[in-house]
């Protein structure tokens, strides 16, 4: 097995402590690299405690080694080829060869020792966020250590005293690295049952990100402060976000943490759920309240928990609209309500390439089939049993199903909806709709907006 098969196949296992000799125990532990987007079915503990695993969406969990009672893991800064959805890679910086890197998972109480390997062009270090550790292990180069210097490395080494939700991120030259795609999610599952801590059927988690790639390039602008144009989930835009598939009756989890430059109101269709922690730990009863929509700011990370017991495919997205968009959202004018025809033809003498958007709202933009740069994703996409969701960005679905199997996060398909449940069209007569028109013109009123071709561009 090379490191690069490793993960063919769906044995996904932890490294056993017994095949590994004493002279191997010495050296670094072998990187695990993963060359794949999809999302890696839960690592089941081989060695040390045992504890429920989570499902990373589009990720994956991070092997180990026990080396004397310890958990070795192994983690590579490097460059990364990211498939952010079918169609589009990005030449990101990550982890182990993807980016986000995997989810690390402990068990409270575990000694940790993580070897970081810089590949990068440039110095780096990882801070452990929410972490209790020794200051010298907190990972602040300048601060708290020395960065860790091109092609050597770092060995950190902490008891993960805390269960709950965690990530980790480089703390030297975060914009720049964070902008690129490095960070990853930890895990720390409680050591016996915790009053405030659930076990739940279904444990997913990933980190909320963004990018500045303009259409037609794959590498981030990594000076971009507010204005990203790719909103991800684990470095994936849907249609590229797997579904989260689960079995009616599931009580399931899901953790988040944010790691953009801005907030992202977290939303589930057809369901309540409760904020039951964050990573300051688990959040204590009063604290909690039934929601639908949780807001995670900047920094934050968030537990959602809830039953799902309504069965379909239940829309789970940023309520942001624009956070549910691809690139070229940006600085195209308000043409609602502008009567083009005639125009088009007129001006395509003058620019062949002239295309008319947004006459009657965007939604024609998610069947048109745009003339695209290479490498990018239509602004809106996806398409489900119905036709174009006319979304991408952070959206995804949490599939509830009667007959999936515990255990299986494998995609049931689309939901069939049963008889006499679904929204239909009115086939009899329908009232007349009275409306004001505008005076003097025997026109229906509209609202009209002049705009100057390219006069959205004139203030860059
Ligand atoms: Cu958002």
């Amino acid at each position: 097995m090379n490191r690069r098969n490793f993960f063919s196949g769906a044995a996904l296992t932890a490294v056993a402590a017994a095949s590994v000799s004493k002279v191997a125990l010495a050296a670094l532990p072998e990187p695990v690299l993963m060359d794949k987007p999809d999302t890696a079915p839960p690592l089941h503990p081989e060695s040390g405690r045992p504890y429920n695993p989570v499902v990373t969406l589009n990720g994956w969990t991070l092997p180990w080694r026990m080396n004397n009672g310890v958990k070795e893991f192994h983690l590579v800064a490097e460059p990364v080829v990211r498939e952010i959805a079918p169609g589009m890679r990005a030449h990101l910086w990550g982890y182990n060869g993807q980016s986000p890197g995997p989810t690390i998972e402990v068990v409270e109480g575990d000694r940790v020792r993580i070897f970081v390997t810089n590949k990068l062009p440039e110095h780096t270090s990882v801070h452990w966020h929410g972490q209790r550790l020794p200051n010298g292990m907190d990972g602040v180069s300048g601060l708290t250590q020395p960065w860790i210097p091109v092609g050597k490395t770092f060995v950190y080494e902490f008891v993960a005293r805390r269960p709950g939700t965690f990530m980790y991120h480089p703390h030297a030259d975060e914009m720049t690295q964070m902008a690129m795609g490095m960070m990853g999610f930890w895990v720390t599952h409680p050591k016996t049952k915790h009053p405030l801590i659930s076990e739940v059927q279904r444990d997913f988690c990933f980190l909320l990100n963004a990018f500045d790639i303009e259409p037609g390039s794959a590498t981030p602008k990594i000076n971009t402060m507010l204005d990203f144009n790719l909103w991800t989930w684990n470095s994936r835009a849907f249609p590229g976000i797997d579904s989260l598939n689960v079995r009616l009756g599931d009580k399931v989890r899901i953790r988040v943490g944010n790691l953009t430059m801005t907030n992202h109101p977290i939303h589930l269709h057809g369901h309540e759920f409760v904020v039951t922690g964050s990573d300051g730990g688990p959040w204590p009863q009063a604290a909690r309240a039934p929601e639908v929509t949780t807001d995670v700011a900047v920094g934050q990370m968030r537990q959602l928990e809830f039953v799902a017991d309504e069965e379909g495919d239940w829309a789970f997205h940023c309520h942001k609209s624009h956070h549910t968009m691809n690139p070229m959202g940006h600085n195209v004018p308000t043409m609602i309500g502008v009567d083009h025809r005639g125009l088009v033809s007129k001006l395509q003498k003058l620019v062949p390439d002239y295309m008319l958007m947004g006459e009657r709202g965007m939604a024609d933009m998610g069947e048109m089939e745009m003339p695209l740069p290479d490498n990018t994703l239509p602004m809106m996409t996806g398409t489900g049993p119905y036709g174009p969701l006319e979304m991408g960005g952070m959206f995804s679905t949490l599939k509830v199903r009667r007959h999936q199997k515990a255990g299986d996060y494998s995609d049931p398909g689309w939901y069939a909806q049963p008889a006499g449940t679904q929204a239909y069209e009115w086939l009899d007569e329908a009232p007349a709709t009275p409306r004001a028109a505008a005076p003097d013109s025997g026109q229906p009123a509209v609202e009209l907006k002049a705009v100057k071709p390219n006069s959205h561009l004139q203030h860059h």
